[in-house]
């Protein structure tokens, strides 16, 4: 069967792409296994200068990368530019990683003891539609550093920037088998995958529900599992901050990528004394969102990604609407950036759309406390001009990313992952490359 690729901007149908079965999948997990016999013995000068020259054939091609993923997921063209360099600085970091996969030398008796760190095997990468070439670059960039072979599964609705990024690596000269990218729907190519005895490995980034499902399956085989799961992060503003930049870049750290961000700072907390007026500044700053064409430069934010969701979207956004900004009318699947005041609908679930929660607290305590009262716990900002303060909430909020007097989360030398049920592992940084390998443990007796 095919999965029709719509632009979001227009409706129209980009392409109609096949979608895999199983014995497709257990046909690319049997590729996978041929080919990681011989890349895991690629020698570490050599894997990494693969790696650099699939960095730059990326590069070369960053323009078209980036024009497909404005037309199949209507990202605006610099976010999705950036999104393409994400991918290439993802490989360039990461080749570094095999001349330095250091193992240890450990003092023992009687002889030598030393680690190592081996690659785990045939990978498996799950892909959501949010940012579908940063995410497989996330997992696909160190764990062939490390010397696995990778099959990524694209979502359904945003298979083609990942297409052309396995037709780079062949371009780039990475043998055959060692990254392959298969298009297929979750329940069927995503399951398969996930529950293939060959695979050692699932990197999934989606939903909480299908994340627990995964968790699941990976059990029989104990197979080894990252999961980012989405959050509901808390972007706390104390009085004493500077509240003009606090509330002019609020509107950005939600509605971004259309508010379809696992680290959207969701819920905006504002201490009371400074509600009134930072609820003054937020009201321009959110009018003034540039909601468009995904094609043109000026555009800020894109449409959402299909009808279905933007009628999830829709039904988060009914009471407790204190002001909205603008979208385009007529085709596509536009919605206007919204702030909702209040604690009701939608406060604890994750919308992945353009809408925000605004709510006072009272002092320290009571920010924590309401920050904390999640599921979730992927990021957060804080702001305060007290750096004590920002240290003790920054310590007290359990989530994974958080950033004071900003809302940057995600570098790709920086770690990256959730608490609670936004997931478990790191990813990006050094040290998503423990996240690929497994340490062995190797005596040598002397005597
Ligand atoms: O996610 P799914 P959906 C959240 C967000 C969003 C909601 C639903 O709140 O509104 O999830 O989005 C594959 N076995 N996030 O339905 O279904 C699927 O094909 C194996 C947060 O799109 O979780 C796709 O490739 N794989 C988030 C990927 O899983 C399966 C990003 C994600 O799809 C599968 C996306 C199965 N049984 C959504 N079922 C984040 N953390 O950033 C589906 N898939």
């Amino acid at each position: 069967m095919n999965f029709q690729v719509i632009n979001p901007a227009t409706e129209e149908v980009v392409e109609s792409v096949p979608m895999a079965g199983a014995e497709e999948v257990d046909a690319a997990v049997a590729r996978a296994a041929t080919a990681y016999e011989t890349w895991r013995h690629v020698a570490p000068g050599d894997r990494a200068r693969l790696l650099r020259a699939f960095a730059d054939t990326v590069d070369a091609h960053l323009d078209e990368l980036a024009e497909i993923e404005v037309v199949s997921a209507g990202h605006p063209i610099g976010q999705a530019r950036w999104e393409a360099g994400n991918v290439h600085d993802l490989l360039l970091y990461y080749s570094a990683a095999p001349e330095r996969l250091f193992g240890r030398q450990i003092p023992v008796a009687g002889g030598l003891d030393v680690t190592f760190q081996e690659p785990l095997g045939v990978v498996g990468v799950i892909v959501p539609w949010n940012f579908p070439m940063p995410i497989m670059g996330w997992g696909m960039a160190p764990a062939l550093a490390a010397g696995n072979t990778v099959i990524v599964k694209p979502a359904e609705a945003t298979p083609l920037t990942a297409r052309r990024i396995g037709e780079l690596a062949l371009e780039a000269g990475l043998p055959e088998g060692v990254l392959q990218v298969v298009p297929g729907e979750g329940p069927v190519a995503g399951q398969r995958l996930v529950e293939h005895p060959g695979v050692r490995k699932i990197v999934f980034t989606g939903s909480t529900r299908v994340g627990k499902q995964i968790m699941a399956a990976c059990a029989p085989h104990v197979k080894r599992l990252t999961l980012e799961l989405g959050g509901k992060s808390a972007n706390i503003v104390f009085a004493d901050a500077d509240l003009a930049k606090a509330a002019a870049t609020a509107p950005y750290a939600v509605f971004d990528n259309a508010g379809q961000d696992c680290c959207a700072r969701s819920r905006v907390l504002v201490e009371r004394s400074a509600y009134d007026r930072f609820m003054e500044m937020l009201e321009p700053a959110v009018r003034g969102v540039r909601v468009g064409d995904p094609r043109s430069a000026d555009t800020e934010v894109g449409p959402l990604i299909s009808a279905a969701h933007r009628e999830k979207v829709r039904g988060f956004a009914g009471d407790g609407v204190a002001f909205q900004g603008s979208c385009p009318e007529g085709p596509g699947f536009w919605f206007p950036p919204t702030v909702l005041t209040g604690n009701g609908h939608g406060w604890d679930e994750e919308i992945f759309g353009p809408v925000v929660s605004v709510l006072p607290f009272e002092d320290e305590a009571d920010a924590l406390r309401i920050a904390n009262d999640t599921a979730y716990g992927l990021a957060g900002s804080i702001w305060t001009r007290d750096v004590g303060r920002a240290l003790r909430v920054a310590r007290g909020v359990e989530a994974g990313n958080l950033s004071v007097n900003s809302h940057a989360s995600v570098r790709y030398w920086t770690p990256f992952g959730g608490f609670k049920q936004s997931g478990f592992g790191r990813e990006l940084g050094p040290d998503a490359l423990g996240a690929f390998t497994e340490t062995k443990n190797v005596f040598i007796a002397s005597d």
